[in-house]
């Protein structure tokens, strides 16, 4: 049976067609800067917004009556796995990504809720062979039942912490299960309403402990994942510890967890740090820690987490720059953490959604190979910082200066001279490349 009967197989139509069940921009075979579409941006289907979440927001129901719904129960999570792939093997997303609780339900007890998770894990694993879609990543729902009220790896109550622990296992039994490229911790409720009844060091060291036994577990069973932690820095928790990319590389370093985790970015956590994306990706890019990346956007009028599908050029255009610099994204993906507006209930709509993103990080992956290849940047910001190529510049970088040369140099250096920073000239620059590619 069809879910998306109204809803062609998705191909590459180029810039003018008018089909809006076409990419103008996503042609997977189609080579860039030396590596296809496909290679590059290594799309991933969101289950929990696309398959699972119906548009229920805090103060209304969900709009959205997909055609899985009248079923419940175990049934109802078999259709989903069946209008998974249809939606995936239709859009051409080679990938998809979700936490236990997305893909089964919860039983009467922990026994019965990993029986649960074992039969959708293994329609999965026939249907993963029968299209050749694989799992970008897989990761654990520590924060919807009650029982996370303060916390999984940083509650306040340790037999909250051995469940959380016990669902962290079984997660990585199903990842290796499914040959998962990366196994995802984002710190649902691992954050603090008020220091007045918090341990925040003990907190932060079992949260570490949990990281430990994880990697531990995962090499005892043999499953390769690449591990990967998503910054936040509040929501649901007022104050999330993994804060934003710089903290949590700060926690990994205190902790010496640095050489088995790399981060998985999320653009509108970026934006809700008071940071853009791309700030984030230069962050960690700079510590050769970028893993991997959940693409959606936020609102700038908004103040939470929106998860709109990333329609912003010039956000998907600097966000694809800083990957090229990296070498690629190695194991991790473009994976679409983003869901339809609460109006945009119909079926039909999941596949504009998804066809509006991929085309957005397409066209944005075409613009920033270009703007690499003619050194657009890269030329202005040598020159920009020419000045410690030679002379005293030189004499700074090399180590050779001290504040008693550097005192000598400005005492006779005047006046000083500045340059021109060129913003405006280089945006409209950066508009050039977006609008004749
Ligand atoms: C929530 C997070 C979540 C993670 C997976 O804000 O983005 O969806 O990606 O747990
Ligand atoms: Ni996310
Ligand atoms: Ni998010």
């Amino acid at each position: 049976m069809s879910y998306f009967s109204s809803v062609p197989n998705i191909d590459y139509e180029g810039a003018a067609s008018t089909n809006a069940f076409a990419f103008k921009h996503y042609n997977p075979d189609a080579v860039v800067a030396g590596k296809t579409m496909r290679e590059h941006l290594r799309f991933a289907v969101a289950y929990w917004h696309t398959l699972t979440a119906g548009g229920a927001d805090p103060f209304g129901a969900g709009t959205a009556v997909r055609s899985w719904d009248r079923l419940s129960g175990m049934d109802l999570a078999k259709a989903r796995v069946e209008a998974a792939f249809e939606l995936l093997v239709k859009l051409k997303v080679p990938y998809f990504c979700f936490h236990d609780r997305d893909i089964a339900p919860e039983g009467d007890t922990l026994r019965e809720t990993n029986r649960n998770l074992d039969t959708i894990v293994d329609i999965i694993k026939e249907h993963m062979k029968a299209t050749g879609v694989k799992l970008l990543w897989n990761t654990a729902n520590m924060f919807t039942h009650p029982r996370f009220v303060h916390g999984a790896g940083t509650t306040n109550n340790a037999d909250v912490y051995a469940y959380a622990a016990a669902q962290v296992k079984k997660g990585l039994e199903v990842g290796k299960e499914l040959g998962a490229e990366n196994y995802v911790f984002w710190g649902g409720r691992e954050g603090y309403e008020t220091l007045i009844n918090t341990d925040m060091r003990l907190e932060l060291d079992n949260l570490a402990r949990l990281y430990r036994m994880a990697i531990e577990y995962a090499d005892e069973i043999g499953f390769d994942a690449q591990f990967l932690i998503e910054p936040k820095p509040k929501e649901p928790t007022k104050h999330q510890y993994d804060f934003d990319a710089a903290t949590t590389i700060a926690f990994l370093q205190h902790y010496g967890l640095k050489d088995r985790f790399k981060l998985n970015l999320e653009a509108n956590h970026a934006t809700l740090a008071g940071h853009t994306f791309e700030h984030e990706l230069r962050v960690t890019r700079m510590h050769g820690l970028l893993g991997s990346l959940d693409a959606n956007q936020g609102d700038t009028l908004l103040g939470w987490d929106t998860d709109e599908f990333p329609t912003d050029l010039y956000a998907t255009t600097l966000t694809m720059y800083e990957v090229l610099q990296n070498g690629g994204i190695g194991r991790g993906g473009i994976n679409f953490d983003a869901k339809v507006r609460r109006g945009s209930f119909e079926a039909e709509d999941l596949f504009h959604a998804h066809i509006a993103g991929m085309d957005a990080y397409a066209k944005g992956l075409k613009v920033a190979a270009r703007l690499i290849e003619d050194r657009v940047f890269e030329d202005t910001i040598a020159r920009r910082y020419a000045s410690f190529k030679e002379g005293i510049g030189l004499d700074i970088v090399s180590g050779k200066a001290t504040l008693a040369s550097l005192e000598q140099y400005a005492m006779q250096n005047n006046p000083i001279r500045n340059a021109s920073g060129r913003q405006e000239q280089l945006k409209a620059i950066f508009n050039q490349y977006l609008l004749s590619e």
